[in-house]
């Protein structure tokens, strides 16, 4: 189902020929880009940050451009140096060391880069989380890895179960601390003003760790998908290539860097090559958004088809009072691209959306849409240069063009998750020989082009989000009233999917509005407002295979009126 190419039409772009540059690429000369590669000595940060603060030509650069709407602040990468070195003081005078785990839980601001810096300089691992998770979400994390150190505010200090945490030692706190007391508590601010802005950057291994994301599959808690410094490779490369950052560009990443696309390339992307970032913190309304790109000139944004998809809806009366004439490249990931948005970008910016797929176990882009390529909406695009993807089946045969099945990527790329904290047998589980398997179905047409067709497990996509839905099943019945619960994603216009629980009740409860609004709010305070579901549907009975796993696929079937295939392991 091949729809009518969308032509090539920008001019200016990095990568000038697909074919010729995927065919002639090599890793080791990206390599070449980086001061390490003469010395060995590696540390991301100094490579993100204190490299361009020390060059007389970028020094007064702007880095950062930080905009709320109650704050806006900008930093040089000079600055950014100065604030990061100080932050990194501090850890090392609470006696961070590299390797220790160390979370931010926040939103963005600017005090969340300087602490994500500090925090690679000492050689720890950062570990960030959504400011929208709840307590429950907050301690299997901080439990599963360990975390000694904590950095938040005090508003979302009531979500850490400090009880619960062994190992957590020191919670620094950005923001007034009057009223909180505690030796486990470090004030921000205070501790700053006295560091010293000079810090020896802890020099690492291009293997050792410096991020850990927490991330759902189908089964069991989420997972620390754990990465490593070589990752900037990566990171630099696609960012010229894919993102196409130049010299001039402001560059905003519209993601929280919760989500590895918040670090990947919401830090790491623009600032290896030099290039001015904008970050936005406030939630989302068509309005902001349009005004970011008019007030800073936005010229390469990087978002997601929810995000497309809600400002397609809020329509042209919105969008005509902004002039959004700087954007000169546009780029999406997170979930599949609707050819629909992409004709609404021709029409509205007067610019191709480039579909990006990748995953958080994958570190960075893998297949895409590159500025000189024909863009065929509805597909994903291409591997990158130096990445090998096919279509396999589960026994790792690689398949022929236009059939179905596991989307694999050949073993070895740069930015490739290198464990599962502390589940190697999880880690194992992901390959099969040489192949990564992704858990997503496509297929490859005959001129190379991948076309994602769904998950092959039952990971749910809300508006970008992966969510598993053994998670919010856990929850649903911690309720009292809730004594079987399956959870699916049911597709959604705008959300691409929305959480749909299906619940059975215990003895002595009734079906009622009430109800089903107060285990939707539990699961909200429980773990996160995206985990919620938005449709609860009352059952005598969850459909159940005979090893008594829930039998997501029938609730789905059942839910989309189609035929529900094979039932032969379904209890009685
Ligand atoms: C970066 C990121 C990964 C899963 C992935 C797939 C879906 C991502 C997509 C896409 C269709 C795209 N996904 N990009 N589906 N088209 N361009 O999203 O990481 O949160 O780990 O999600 O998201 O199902 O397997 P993560």
């Amino acid at each position: 189902m091949n729809m009518k190419p969308i032509p090539v039409k920008e001019g200016n772009f990095n990568l000038k020929n697909y074919d010729e540059t995927y065919n002639n690429f090599d890793w080791e000369e990206v390599k070449k880009n980086f001061s390490w590669h003469e010395t060995g000595k590696v540390n991301i940060a100094y490579e993100a940050v204190d490299r361009h603060a020390e060059n007389p030509a970028k020094k007064d650069k702007v880095a950062l451009y930080y905009s709320d709407p109650n704050r806006e602040e900008k930093l040089t990468f000079s600055d950014l140096k100065t604030y990061s070195n100080q932050f990194a003081n501090v850890l090392k005078k609470y006696d961070i060391k590299k390797g220790d785990r160390v979370f931010l839980f926040m939103p963005r601001s600017p005090e969340y880069y300087m602490s994500f810096l500090g925090i690679l300089k000492v050689g720890a691992i950062a570990g960030p989380l959504f400011e929208a998770f709840m307590e429950q979400a907050v301690e299997d994390r901080l439990q599963d890895s360990e975390a000694v150190m904590l950095i938040t505010t005090p508003d979302l200090l009531e979500r850490v179960p400090q009880d619960k945490l062994p190992d957590l030692k020191k919670i620094v706190l950005v923001g007034d601390t009057t009223g909180i007391s505690g030796e486990q508590y470090i004030d921000f601010h205070q501790e700053m003003e006295q560091a010293s802005d000079h810090f020896d950057i802890e020099w690492v291994d291009l293997e050792d760790g410096m991020l850990l994301h927490y991330t759902s599959g189908s089964t069991g808690k989420p997972k620390g998908v754990y990465h490593v410094h070589n990752a900037m490779i990566q990171h630099f490369q696609t960012a010229k290539w894919v993102l196409d950052l130049q010299e001039d560009d402001i560059y905003w990443c519209t993601a929280d860097p919760g989500w590895v696309t918040g670090t990947s390339y919401g830090i790491f992307g623009p600032w290896l090559n030099g290039v001015t970032n904008v970050i936005r913190g406030g939630r989302f309304t068509p309005e902001d958004w349009y005004s970011t790109i008019e007030k800073f000139k936005v010229t390469v944004w990087y978002s997601a088809p929810t995000a497309f998809r809600k400002l397609m809806s809020a329509g042209e009366k919105v969008l005509k009072n902004y002039d959004l004439s700087s954007l000169r490249h546009i780029l999406s990931v997170g979930e599949p691209l609707n050819p629909e948005v992409i004709h609404w970008g021709m029409d509205v910016f007067n610019k191709r959306i480039h579909d990006t797929w990748w995953m958080t176990e994958t570190g960075g882009m893998l297949i895409c849409n590159y500025p000189c390529m024909d863009m065929k909406p509805g597909s994903m695009g291409k591997p990158f240069p130096g990445i090998e993807a096919a279509i396999i089946d589960n026994d790792g045969n690689q398949l022929p063009p236009n059939q179905m099945g596991n989307l694999a990527i050949k073993k070895g790329w740069p930015s490739m998750m290198r464990q599962i904290w502390k589940r190697p047998e999880k880690y194992e589980s992901y390959f099969v020989g040489d192949w990564y398997v992704s858990g997503d179905s496509a297929y490859m047409d005959e001129e190379g082009y991948f076309w994602f067709q769904g998950r092959l497990d039952d990971v749910i996509n809300t508006s970008g989000e992966r969510v598993g839905p053994f998670e919010v099943e856990s929850k649903l019945i911690e309720h009292p009233a809730v004594a079987e619960a399956g959870v699916i994603g049911k597709p959604d216009p705008e959300r691409g999917e929305i959480i749909k629980a299906f619940i059975t009740l215990n003895e002595g409860y009734q079906e009622s509005e009430e109800l089903l609004e107060d285990i939707r709010q539990f699961v909200k305070k429980g773990l996160s407002a995206h985990a919620a579901p938005r449709e609860i549907e009352v059952k005598d009975k969850i459909p159940k295979t005979r090893s008594g796993k829930i039998m997501r696929r029938l609730l789905k079937s059942w839910e989309l009126g189609l035929p529900t295939g094979d039932t032969s392991t379904l209890e009685e």
